[in-house]
């Protein structure tokens, strides 16, 4: 119902209100009375809807006697109007008040895109015409003439429709009371008269409707002469005619039935297919429009991004530690790497990560992510443990080293750095905790700390610093992004070096300087420190103090 359809549709729908009343054939109006009912009559193919005051009371558990305040019943009809495309006539009792009172009601309706409004000729606070109906006391009628001016006098759209519900009949005031209302309220500008009756037979509005010969529009709410075939009112003239309660009414019906039965059995299941499944719910809702809007207007962080872990390494400085196991299975403050980072990986939204394993492969549990082997992984390199991969690239790819530790903010920050390709670079290159290891990047602009959100472009990279280069912009920490057009550029870059016979030794830096060399921009998410790679037993140590957040590298 979020189908914020009113803002298009406003303007007609008084003017489609209107055409429904001076239509030559007759026409009808169902009865809603919240959001949901609205959208089902509208769905049902009715052209127009009856805000019913009898409705509204009920489905707020409130008596028709203007129990529930005039603002909570305009504010109904704002949700019913913005869900819906067809004109709202609304059952608008007295009118709340007096002249003024109406006047202001206008005002409030047209704003809230309403085509028009009933009023009937009662005495505020009202009561349902079929309760007590003789004892109900008519408004006098030069007071509800006036009500009608003040109404027609504030209405901005002039196809805006007041209509005078003439309750005569149902008083007990007689035929003659009736006409001479209804001829009064034409001439004060009411674009058409509701006549209503209590009677089970239509005889007395057949009677009204002969004697007033189409001075002007007549609405009937057949309620009580429920049983007179359409026709009838077809051959008298009826303009419209009004269902006026029968959406509350099959609600009440099926929530008693369905209630009971759930509470006399003690179980749901007898009644789960006879009543709305919740994908209809939604469907009512209009979930597909904010499916589509997320779409356009969100694209959830890390939701579609699948990560691949190259894990094949055993990390042979660790010596012992790494004799039965590879790497990323090494336990940091009691959790092993890949685990840490699979972690931080579903913090950051991303549920799919394929790791690449080659030592020991056997000692990594495959519990929630998906493992592939590089068989070769002795004398192979990182290119060849990505192409183990390929099946699950998607067009949201992250690519890490599995022995990487960092904050959450830095895989945060890559996945909301723009690019096809992005790889995060560690502007600071010396101080405490740098270990050995390291991919230099040369890079467009130096990290000064003040770049944001600044395209800084990856230029090279070396695994030694290159003095013709100058100094190093940073280090690479081993994580990069691919999306979209970047993931298929990365799939050419990866089958050009294929045919390389060096293929085998070849690694990420080299992927990225053939993207580079076939100018494929390469984009730069700068960070400084918060993170490590585990290559050394000192890293082991340095690792167990970051994991416990007591000192970063
Ligand atoms: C309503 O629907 O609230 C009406 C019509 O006023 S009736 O209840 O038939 O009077
Ligand atoms: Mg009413």
């Amino acid at each position: 119902m979020i189908t914020q359809i009113k803002n298009t549709m406003t303007a007609g729908k008084a003017t489609r209100l209107r055409r429904l009343l001076d239509s030559a054939q007759v026409e009808f109006l169902m009865e809603a009375h919240n959001g949901v009912s609205a959208r089902i009559v509208e769905r049902c193919g009715f052209k127009g809807i009856w805000a019913s005051g009898l409705a509204i009371s009920t489905q707020y558990g409130v008596r028709d006697s203007n129990e529930a305040s005039w603002t909570q019943v305009v504010d109904m009809l704002e949700f019913m109007s913005d869900v819906t495309g067809i004109p709202i006539l609304l059952d608008g009792d007295t009118g709340y008040g007096n002249f003024n009172n109406m006047r202001r009601l206008v005002k409030k309706l047209e704003q809230r895109g309403i085509g028009g409004v009933a009023i009937e000729d009662k005495q505020f606070p009202k009561l349902n015409s079929f309760i007590d109906g003789e004892r109900q006391p008519l408004a006098d009628i030069d007071e509800f003439c006036g009500k009608i001016k003040a109404g027609k006098d504030s209405q901005d759209d002039p196809d805006f429709c007041v209509i005078a519900r003439v309750e005569a009949l149902i008083a007990g005031w007689g035929m003659n009371e009736a006409l001479k209302r209804a001829e009064a309220y034409h001439a004060a500008g009411a674009d058409a008269v509701l006549i209503h009756s209590k009677l089970p037979r239509a005889d007395e509005i057949l009677d009204f409707t002969r004697e007033w010969a189409c001075r002007c529009p007549v609405v009937i709410v057949p309620t009580k002469y429920y049983s007179t075939p359409t026709d009838v009112f077809r051959r008298a003239g009826i303009s419209v005619v009004i269902w006026a309660n029968h959406m509350i009414r099959a609600a009440v019906a099926a929530m008693e039935r369905i209630g009971q039965e759930i509470q006399r059995a003690e179980s749901v299941t007898n009644v789960e297919d006879r009543i709305a499944p919740v994908e209809h719910l939604f469907a009512l809702q209009g979930a597909d429009e904010l499916t589509a809007a997320q779409r356009r207007y969100l694209k959830p962080r890390g939701a579609e991004t699948r990560a691949i872990v190259l894990a094949a390494s055993r990390g042979s400085a660790l010596r012992e530690l790494t004799r039965d196991r590879p790497k990323v299975m090494l336990p940091i403050g009691g959790k092993p790497l890949l685990a840490r980072l699979v972690d931080e990986f579903k913090r950051q939204g991303i549920r799919h990560t394929a790791v690449v394993a080659g030592y020991k492969a056997e000692a990594i549990p495959p519990g929630g992510i998906n493992i592939r082997l590089n068989a070769h992984h002795e004398s192979t390199g990182e290119l060849v443990s990505l192409a183990c991969a390929e099946d699950d690239f998607s067009d949201d790819l992250l690519i890490t080293y599995g022995d990487l530790l960092f904050r959450s903010y830095i895989l945060r920050d890559l996945l909301d750095t723009p690019g096809g390709i992005v790889v995060t670079v560690d502007s600071q290159l010396t101080g405490a905790g740098i270990s050995g290891s390291s991919d230099y990047a040369y890079c467009s602009r130096p990290d000064d700390r003040a770049l944001f959100r600044e395209d800084v472009r990856l230029v090279h990279m070396t695994s030694q610093p290159d003095s013709a280069r100058g100094r190093p912009s940073g280090r690479w920490i081993g994580m990069m992004l691919a999306r979209g057009p970047g993931v298929q550029s990365l799939r050419e870059a990866l089958a050009d070096l294929r045919q390389r016979p060096d293929f085998d030794r070849l690694g990420l830096p080299d992927l990225l300087n053939d993207l580079i060399e076939n100018n494929q921009p390469v984009h730069v998410h700068y960070i400084n420190g918060h993170w490590l790679d585990v290559n050394t037993l000192d890293d082991l140590d340095r690792a167990g103090h970051f994991t416990q957040g007591s000192r970063g590298p």
